[in-house]
């Protein structure tokens, strides 16, 4: 049976991915760190399956602590680790920018001659990012196009790019970086856009809330499905090379866009109002407003524009994507409210 390690298991593609592997007849490891609330929300659907969880296994560590990633690869012997922990949230690693650095690129590098000692043939999984293009001077980025981070969260990310490029290099390990472009899903973490906007608006329809405060409405971001995009970690590890891949849609909406959407699944048309600070949404029938912009969301970097070119992964992983914007929005609001 193959063994897989996951880090970041309990976060939105950790436990997509791990439904992925076990579905293909993997035994699944997890990293859990230590918490004093309950962060397995995402996993307790193979926790209570019975059929599944025998081979389902979580372990605590933490990608900043060298001594446990040592016992949890040494005791789990993977042939595949998946390198998904981080401080994932972009306007967070503004305010702890050096812990960033630390779970975000040192730990790469922790895993990696962790993996060099005990066996370098297990072969590795890097969750890099569209944010290493930053704000690039082409209109669609792929695997070709220079990086230009803008935050601390992408320059931690870039580390972990390059020193998995390096070790690559110099040693022969097979180690992928994956550039997925944003992912959303239901299992997103509550402070990221599309899952604010979407528990948001659950919250307005049940009266408990008035409106959503929000950050920039016009950046643009290619949207994808976190659920189709873990399987392209799996295809980069099954080829015979490592290599770097792109995964997107190829097609760019704006946070306003999705803002419009969300609300029309619930018949709601939003109207604008207002320029800068003082924009606001407002339901076009009872001239409630709905949205509203608070500074504390605007960053002191804003990165305005991604739209990812995935022909190399389609070339080669043979992959791409199904579910494209409205489809998704449909997923992440049908989820909210039955919830
Ligand atoms: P996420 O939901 O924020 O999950 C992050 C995971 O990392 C959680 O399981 C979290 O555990 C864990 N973690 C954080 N610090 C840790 C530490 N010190 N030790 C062990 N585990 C730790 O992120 P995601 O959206 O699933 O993204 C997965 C990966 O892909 C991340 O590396 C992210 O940066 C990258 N990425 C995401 C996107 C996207 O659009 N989603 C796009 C490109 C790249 P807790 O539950 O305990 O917090
Ligand atoms: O949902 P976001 O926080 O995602 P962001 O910054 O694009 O980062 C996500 O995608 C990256 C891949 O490109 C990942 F590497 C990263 O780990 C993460 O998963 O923000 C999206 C956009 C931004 O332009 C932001 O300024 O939405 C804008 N925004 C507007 N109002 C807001 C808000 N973002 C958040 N989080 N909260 C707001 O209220």
């Amino acid at each position: 049976m193959k063994v897989a390690l996951i880090t970041g298991i309990t976060g939105q593609d950790g436990s997509y991915l791990a439904d992925f592997l076990l579905e293909k007849g993997y035994k699944v490891h997890g990293l859990r760190r230590y918490s004093s609330t309950n962060p397995i929300k995402n996993l307790q659907h193979i926790l209570i399956n019975k059929k599944i969880n025998k081979n389902f296994f979580l372990h605590y560590a933490d990608v900043t602590d060298t001594d446990s990633i040592f016992r949890v690869i040494k005791d789990v012997k993977p042939i595949e680790i998946y390198n998904l922990a981080a401080q994932s949230h972009v306007h967070a690693s503004f305010q702890v920018p050096e812990y960033t650095a630390q779970v975000d690129a040192v730990s790469q590098l922790r895993i990696i001659e962790v993996v060099k000692q005990i066996n370098p043939k297990i072969k590795i999984y890097q969750a890099a990012t569209s944010e290493l293009y930053g704000n690039s001077n082409k209109k669609i980025q792929n695997e070709m196009t220079s990086f230009a981070p803008i935050s601390p969260y992408s320059v931690a990310k870039l580390y972990g790019y390059h020193i998995s490029k390096v070790y690559r290099e110099a040693y022969g390990m097979f180690i992928t970086n994956g550039i997925l472009f944003n992912h959303e899903s239901p299992r997103r973490g509550p402070t990221f856009v599309t899952k604010k906007i979407t528990a948001g608006i659950k919250q307005i329809i049940n009266g408990k809330q008035t409106h959503i405060k929000l950050g920039n409405l016009n950046s643009k971001r290619d949207w994808g499905y976190a659920k189709e995009y873990v399987e392209s970690m799996w295809l980069m590890l099954q080829q015979k090379k490592p290599s770097d891949f792109v995964i997107a849609t190829g097609q760019v909406y704006s946070v306003r866009n999705f803002v419009e959407e969300a609300f029309k699944y619930v018949n709601i048309k939003i109207k604008w109002k207002g320029k800068g600070l003082k924009e606001v949404g407002i339901n076009s029938k009872s001239n409630k407003v709905l949205v509203k912009i608070d500074p504390y969301f605007l960053r002191p970097n804003e990165l305005h524009y991604l739209k990812g070119d995935y022909s190399k992964s389609k070339k080669i992983l043979g992959w791409k994507p199904k579910v494209k914007f409205k489809e998704l929005v449909k997923i992440m609001m049908e989820n909210e409210l039955i919830e």
